[in-house]
């Protein structure tokens, strides 16, 4: 489902999951002031900002939804926008947002657990994330 974004975003996908994908330019992606793409009660808070190069710069995508999930569920990205695959170098995530990260589409091969910002990956996982999954921390 692809649905139009009112801002200057140009597209915002919704997954399957409830996720909002928002792509941003390259050259806004730094500036911090680009507004919500979909507004609704499933996709108003900002949990993850993916970057294509170190230090939050380059492309970036934004991660929105209602909420981490708790209780052991996962928010998928079983595919990563166009021009993300292989090619991810900085995360940024929402407090109380854990991020796992797969070597492979459809969250399948070696993985790890990120939580909190990564102006850079570990040297392994660098340009090789193709999907991921959000999680509340269990507690
Ligand atoms: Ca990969």
């Amino acid at each position: 489902m692809i649905q139009r974004a009112r801002s200057a975003t140009p597209m915002a996908a919704v997954t399957a999951a409830g996720l909002a994908l928002a792509l941003l330019p390259a050259d806004t992606a730094t500036a911090g002031t680009t507004a919500p793409p979909v507004r609704s009660a499933a996709t108003n808070v900002l949990l993850a900002t993916v970057y294509q190069h170190e230090r939050y710069q380059g492309g970036a995508f934004e991660i929105w939804g209602a909420s981490c999930p708790s209780g052991g569920s996962m928010l998928p990205v079983n595919e990563l926008p166009a021009g993300f695959n292989d090619a991810i170098s900085s995360i940024r995530l929402a407090r109380d947002c854990y991020m796992i990260v797969y070597e492979h589409t459809h969250r399948r091969g070696g993985n790890i657990m990120l939580a909190g910002h990564f102006a850079t990956l570990p040297p392994a996982w660098n340009d090789q994330i193709s999907s991921l999954g959000l999680l509340r921390p269990g507690r």
